[in-house]
């Protein structure tokens, strides 16, 4: 018992004077060279771990329930020119502003043709024959029209649909995933 007491306080000694050395150790390293720093900021480099979380949000096809997205166009003589090509399915909106001169008008239209391979009548893109899902009547030069629009995956094109436009190239490829 007297042996057991006897080891146990040179056991509680020697922790004592361990733990005194580790602090005096922790005390001059942080005192100490700078050039630890980096190590450590290397070290700590497992925050890239969390990265993947940000990967995660690869999920930018798939518009978080209920979020409506806002895809701003542009139209000019003669182009159309969205900001991003595509988007997820469900609540869009088009910003689409009329940074041209002239008055242009604006059709998303559902369909699986190139954008310049739409069917055309009288200079326009002939509408009786394809799926106009959302559109803006004419609005000036200056001018913003949002386009609130629910789209199901598939291919899609956006115009200006004023006679001509069509065909001097007001036209753009849009794909909802
Ligand atoms: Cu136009």
């Amino acid at each position: 018992m007297s042996i057991l007491s006897f080891v146990r306080s040179r056991i509680f000694v020697a922790l004592l004077v361990l733990g005194v050395a580790l602090i005096v150790a922790a005390a001059c390293g942080d005192d100490d060279d700078d050039g630890e720093t980096p190590v450590d900021a290397v070290g700590e480099t497992p925050p890239a771990g969390e990265t993947p979380a940000v990967g995660e949000t690869p999920a930018a096809g798939e518009t978080p329930a209920g979020a409506a997205t806002t895809v701003d166009v542009g139209l000019e003589e003669f182009a159309v020119n969205p900001a991003q090509d595509a988007a997820g399915a469900g609540a869009l909106t088009f910003s689409v502003s009329n940074d041209g001169t002239i008055v242009h008008n604006f059709r998303v239209i559902k369909t699986d043709l190139a954008p310049d391979a739409l069917p055309t009548a009288n200079a326009q893109a002939d509408e009786s024959q394809l799926d106009v899902v959302a559109s803006a009547p004419e609005f000036n030069a200056g001018e913003t029209q949002e386009v609130s629009v629910d789209l199901d995956p598939g291919s899609y094109v956006l115009i200006c649909n004023i006679a001509g436009h069509y065909d001097l190239g007001m036209r753009a490829a849009f794909t909802v995933e």
